[in-house]
């Protein structure tokens, strides 16, 4: 521990050590903890009661994400994670983070004392990270800060309990969304947690999350008002609701549609738009829905609109029916007007 020059034996020597002569620990994660913060988190505690059974552990970040409280929930985690600590510390573990802004206001006043600091994370390496902690186990290459606490159990000797191995793959689920970026190593890590207990099915069964049923039904109300306009190679749907228009257009979006614009009325003198686009489509017709279609709606609408390429709204107070067909017209033309130009370029 202690710097890259260290070898592994000097690290494992000294983190033992470490958390042997620490009584009260804390393990703090960044600010709205994610499954692999929280996960990490918890991992470390049990490891550090392992290494000291008489020391306290107190797990600490500035929020949890409703995610990360439904992973501790599904896994039964007696260990919790509170919002400011308890009591002192005499040894601070800073976990998934390695910046004092994704530490949040509050917990910076926390991390105060670097020789007393240990930090394991696989984010790119911040510069200021040699003031906030001495100690790094930092791995860029690494999945998540979950893949490198089984390695961390590995590397001392400690068995991974079959719970502990569910919270560490769920983790590393999460990071690499579900493997999308993960190589031989992160998979072959994966295979050691399963083998140590954990089950993949519950693990992804704990990161799934269903919306609102208020939401489930605006979403399935405007898939069944939808209108389809073909427009070259291009489908958009538009439709209307009032309420969950940006969800509705998501859902639009995962039927099919390129593009989905939904326009709602929730009360008198107000009207609003929502729209999403694939990236495809973006990257295919440059076409903006911020720029291209949500501003000059924003007119119409007697209001303002904006946003970014792929997904933007407008607020206003009239005119619902005829910004919905006036958008469609944008997109036409502006669809129409690149094929042109493209015709004229490759002539
Ligand atoms: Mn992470």
């Amino acid at each position: 521990m202690g710097g890259e020059a260290a070898s592994g034996d000097e690290e494992k020597v000294s983190l033992k050590a470490f958390l042997k002569d620490s009584d009260n620990l804390l393990i703090l994660g960044h600010q709205n903890a994610d499954p692999d913060a929280v996960c990490s988190m918890v991992a470390f505690a049990r490891l550090y009661k392992k290494i000291n059974p008489d020391g306290t552990p107190q797990l600490v970040a500035d929020d949890i994400s409703r995610l990360s409280n439904q992973v501790l929930e599904v896994f039964e985690s007696t260990l919790k994670v509170t919002a400011a600590p308890e009591s002192n510390h005499d040894f601070l573990v800073l976990l998934d983070t390695n910046s004092w802004f994704q530490l949040g206001p509050a917990m910076q006043q926390i991390a105060k004392n670097p020789d007393k600091t240990l930090v394991i994370d696989h984010h790119e390496r911040n510069p200021e990270i040699d003031q906030i902690a001495v100690h790094q186990i930092i791995h860029c290459d690494k999945s998540s800060t979950c893949e490198i606490m089984v390695k961390i159990y590995s590397d001392l000797g400690i068995q991974i309990d079959a719970n502990t191995a569910n919270l560490l793959l769920t983790g590393m689920i999460f990071d690499t969304r579900r493997f999308l970026y993960a190589g031989k190593e992160t998979l072959s890590i994966a295979i050691d947690l399963i083998e140590a207990g954990a089950d993949y099915n519950k693990c992804l069964r704990s990161l799934q999350t269903k919306p609102d049923r208020s939401e489930r039904i605006a979403r399935l109300k405007a898939a069944g008002r939808v209108n389809v306009h073909l427009i070259g190679d291009w489908i958009i749907a538009t439709s209307r609701i009032n309420a969950f228009e940006a969800s509705a257009c998501r859902g639009l979006i995962e039927l099919g549609a390129d593009v989905a614009i939904v326009g709602g009325s929730p009360s008198k003198k107000v009207v609003r738009f929502s729209s999403r686009s694939t990236r495809d489509f973006f990257e295919k017709t440059g076409i903006s829905l911020g720029s291209d279609v949500m501003k000059p709606l924003g007119q119409i609408i007697d209001g303002e609109g904006g946003g970014h390429a792929n997904a933007a709204g407008a607020n206003g107070t009239m005119n619902l029916e005829k910004a919905l067909v006036h958008s469609i017209e944008l997109i036409k033309v502006a669809v129409e007007g690149k094929h042109s130009t493209d015709e004229e370029s490759s002539s």
